[in-house]
């Protein structure tokens, strides 16, 4: 075989690109090792940082998830648990009527929820074929479980914005559910 010579500069480029490769395969945890080092800044009245564990204190909420991408793809439908994002806005003294609730995450990503959401109302839903649907009661999560078990990194985890729903079936957008969730700030 011959030998392959290679300029300087191109091995160093290997270099790199074999070191990130390898690398990237470390920093693959599992959704359970994820969470252990999460934690979720809250803004409003006052400021809270809260970790997994607080979040998993909060009442449990379950439900029904299902959601449908811009292009159409969907996504569920799921099982989902977590925190009703109500009582994570309670931490920090709440969010009151005419207030908005930012959600953010570090890829620069932002949602912003307006108070009738956060009560249920307000949201566009459809059923299996896409065809729009009187919304059902629905509730915003903060989810941290998703079909029973801990939310893996590529579904938003260790936690995620889900809507959600008593009966299966009810898709909604999912632009609103947020991924990587790492910032909730309640403004006016
Ligand atoms: N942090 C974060 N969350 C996000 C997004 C994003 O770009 N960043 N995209 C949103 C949109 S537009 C959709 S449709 C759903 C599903 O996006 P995916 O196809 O990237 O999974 O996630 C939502 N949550
Ligand atoms: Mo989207």
């Amino acid at each position: 075989m011959k030998p392959i010579f290679l300029p300087e500069g191109a091995v160093l480029i290997l270099a790199v690109v074999v070191l990130s490769v390898v690398m990237s395969g470390c920093s693959n945890p599992s959704p359970e090792s994820l969470g252990e080092n999460w934690q979720l800044t809250i803004n409003g009245t006052t400021q809270k940082v809260i970790t997994m564990d607080d979040l998993r204190a909060l009442p449990v909420v379950n439900g029904h998830g299902y959601c449908v991408s811009t292009t159409g793809a969907r996504f569920g439908p799921y099982t989902c648990q977590g925190a009703d994002l109500r009582d994570i806005a309670a931490l920090v003294g709440g969010a009151h009527p005419g207030q908005q609730v930012w959600v953010s995450a570090p890829d620069g990503y932002l949602w912003v929820f307006d108070s009738d959401q956060l009560n249920g109302q307000g949201f566009i839903t459809f059923n299996e074929n896409l065809a729009e649907i009187p919304a059902p009661p629905l509730r915003i999560i903060l989810m941290y479980q998703q079909n029973g078990t801990p939310l893996s990194y590529d579904d938003g985890g260790p936690a995620r914005i889900a809507i959600v729903s008593e009966q299966p079936g009810v898709i909604t957008e999912g632009s609103a559910w947020v991924k990587w969730v790492d910032r909730i700030e309640i403004r006016d």
